[in-house]
């Protein structure tokens, strides 16, 4: 194994990473997006980002908002709710995953996304009175866990009915719990609060009677589109809440945050007033000259970096969704063949870059000259189009996630091959921190941020251009990218950007390919949430076989493997300046 070193791992660091935070319950309930595709000359991400930042401020202040930005057709209606059991910090964690994973339904013109700790809609049209709509669903566990099953959906349907009359009679929120002899069943249920009692009561009605369909399944979660309920056998609430009404605890930490949201909103308001001012509806393609003058035409028409939009339109058969390969930060990537027969990846970006251009343009130029073998091409990016496109280099074996939790015997990633991945993740982050002319610290490494090449090298994707979409003089960044779960705890709560970020997404990336588990997987029951913590348990019993993923542990390999665990340990500690500053292990 590699020079990294492996410190002591003190009982400090194990405290500091306990007290990282509550627990805002980002998991996934459900998503859907509509199906109605935005019109091309109908562009509502125009609006989604003041919508967005408006619905912030209310959630921050109320915990829950609705928002009503543009004009028809191309308004965006938008609405958020915390549940009422979420702290301040939680619902603020667990409204900016909202943020950050609702556009993955563009380019559908909106959509619904349930977490568990909170719920987030917008559509183009006005539904804050909707409390049905055609996906209205039960989630259910098959999972069944109670020696007499019609005692135990006693138990859930008294647990129900108690929550369901309470939050009907309060407010819209309650919890509760029931429990016969040794079986306990906790619930939730929650109205959005911008609905009438009638409607709540209409909801929480219907939610109720198809949760009960769950029964005996040890986990129950009932997604309208005007409220939400569920049942555990397991405490998922948070018992120690400060509500929104509750006035700050911890002032300094609501200072820090403040700061970092005022940031966002200060740089949302740029940008969209640079967007205001300047073209909004472009029905023909107007040539490079028309749109940014001749001088940057030119340089860009020049430049071996500029595609055609009608090409790359072309070439991913008009973004057709057969061709999708996935959602990365900023925007949905398709799989595009150019007229030579090359493959590649073509990347649709949420966010116009059309008034910095320039800019833009030159964060292209700069990324394209980053080159590793560990790292993605960026091939160059097309500005003459409806949408801004980036074009990415083609991996076969798309990305690591794909891969590592799936439980197909055909998709095994054996110990050395992914030992080798870990490797190649380390060079490359390694080269990205240090050697690149421009350091560049990525913000989001994660299973899906890793591609695989035919013969499974892993490189990284989606790095560099973080810096152009978040203008970043200081070290406090100007929002927080990245991925809940893999995020460093410095850098949520007080936004302080460092490679020490990467470094801390790579620890728990190492833990989630040696266990094959999620850090943060959708549905999973309250008692299995934290991957870091699982993995610190049982180091501290002596017992890391566990956590081994079954489908690689071999006795002759084993020593590696734990050695490898402990880099991910050391990675991920609380004190940024326990982790080591070099990644790479050769
Ligand atoms: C959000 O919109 C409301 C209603 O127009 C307005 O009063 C409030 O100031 C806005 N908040 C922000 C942060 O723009
Ligand atoms: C929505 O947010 C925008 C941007 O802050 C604001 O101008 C507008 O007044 C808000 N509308 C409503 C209905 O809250
Ligand atoms: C929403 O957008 C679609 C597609 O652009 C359009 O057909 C529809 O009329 C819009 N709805 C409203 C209420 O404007
Ligand atoms: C929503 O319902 C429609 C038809 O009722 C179905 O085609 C679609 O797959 C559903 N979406 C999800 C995410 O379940
Ligand atoms: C829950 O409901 C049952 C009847 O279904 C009732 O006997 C019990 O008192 C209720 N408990 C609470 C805490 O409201
Ligand atoms: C609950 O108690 C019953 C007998 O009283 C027993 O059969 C059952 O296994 C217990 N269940 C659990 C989960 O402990
Ligand atoms: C089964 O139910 C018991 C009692 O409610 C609970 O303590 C235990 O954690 C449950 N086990 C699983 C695997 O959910
Ligand atoms: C609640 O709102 C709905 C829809 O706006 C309306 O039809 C109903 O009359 C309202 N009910 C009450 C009691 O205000
Ligand atoms: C709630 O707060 C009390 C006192 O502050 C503490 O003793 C208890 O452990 C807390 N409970 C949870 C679940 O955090
Ligand atoms: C559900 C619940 O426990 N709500 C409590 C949250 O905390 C406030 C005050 O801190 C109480 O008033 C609520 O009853």
């Amino acid at each position: 194994m590699g020079c990294v070193r492996i410190f002591f791992l003190t009982l400090a660091s194990l405290s500091i990473l306990k007290c990282a935070m509550g627990d805002p319950r980002t998991s996934l309930a459900g998503q859907f997006c509509s199906n109605i595709p935005v019109s091309s000359a109908t562009i509502n991400a125009e609006y989604f980002v003041p919508a967005m930042d408006n619905l912030s401020s209310q959630v921050n202040a109320n915990g829950h908002g609705t928002n009503i930005t543009g004009e028809n057709p191309n308004a965006v209606y938008a609405l958020a709710q915390c549940y009422g059991d979420l702290s301040q910090i939680d619902c603020k964690l667990c409204f900016s995953e909202i943020r950050s994973q609702l556009p993955k339904c563009y380019p559908q013109i909106g959509g619904l996304l349930f977490l568990d700790g909170c719920f987030g809609r917008y559509e183009n049209f006005s539904f804050f009175n909707e409390i049905f709509f055609p996906n209205d669903t039960a989630v259910c566990s098959f999972h069944q866990n109670s020696s007499n099953p019609s005692v135990f959906s006693q138990v859930v349907k008294e647990a129900v009915g108690n929550v369901s009359l309470n939050a009907k009679n309060d407010k819209g929120f309650a919890v509760g719990s029931s429990s016969i002899s040794n079986l306990s069943v906790y619930a939730l249920a929650q109205c959005w609060e911008n609905l009438n009692k009638s409607l709540c009561s209409s909801c929480l009605d219907a939610a109720a009677s198809a949760i009960l369909s769950c029964s005996p399944g040890t986990e129950g979660r009932a997604l309208y589109a005007g409220c939400f309920m569920r049942y555990s056998t397991s405490l998922f609430w948070n018992v120690n809440n400060t509500s929104s009404s509750s006035s700050g605890k911890s002032k300094t930490i609501w200072i820090t945050i403040g700061f970092v949201i005022g940031g966002i909103l200060v740089i949302a308001m740029g940008i969209l007033y640079a967007r205001r001012k300047g073209l909004l509806t472009r029905k023909k393609g107007p040539s490079l000259t028309d749109l940014y003058g001749p001088e940057i035409a030119l340089a860009i028409s020049q430049s071996n970096l500029n595609f055609k939009y009608e090409d790359l339109k072309k070439a991913t058969n008009y973004f057709c969704l057969s061709n999708k390969l996935g959602q990365g930060s900023y925007g949905t990537v398709y799989k595009g063949v150019l007229s030579d027969g090359k493959e590649v990846a073509v990347k649709q970006l949420f966010l116009n870059t059309r008034q910095w251009v320039d800019q833009f343009f030159n964060e292209v130029n700069l990324v394209n000259q980053v080159r590793h073998k560990n790292l993605v091409r960026l091939l160059g990016c097309s500005l003459d189009g409806a949408e801004s496109l980036l074009v990415y280099e083609f991996y076969q074996n798309r990305s690591l996630d794909l891969f590592i939790f799936d439980e197909t015997p055909d998709k095994l990633l054996d110990w050395p091959q992914r030992f080798d991945i870990i490797q190649g993740i380390a060079e490359g982050l390694s080269y990205l921190h240090e050697e690149s002319d421009t350091r560049i610290i990525h913000r989001d490494i994660k299973a899906s941020n890793i591609l695989l090449d035919d013969k499974f090298k892993p490189k990284i994707t989606d790095f560099g251009l973080a810096r152009s979409f978040a203008q970043d003089q200081t070290h406090l960044t100007t929002g927080i990218a990245g991925t809940l779960g893999y995020l460093a705890p410095e850098y949520i709560v007080h936004g302080h950007l460092t490679e020490k970020v990467d470094v801390y997404s790579f620890g728990i990336l190492v833990l989630e390919i040696i266990t094959g588990k999620r850090c943060s997987s959708s549905i999973v029951s309250a008692s299995e949430h934290s991957l870091l913590a699982k993995v610190w348990n049982n180091y501290k019993a002596n017992s890391l076989d566990n956590i081994i993923d079954k489908k690689i542990y071999d006795n002759n390999a084993r020593d590696e493997i734990i050695q490898v665990v402990l880099i991910g340990l050391q990675c991920t500690q609380g004190d940024p300046q326990s982790r080591p500053d070099d990644v790479e292990g050769r």
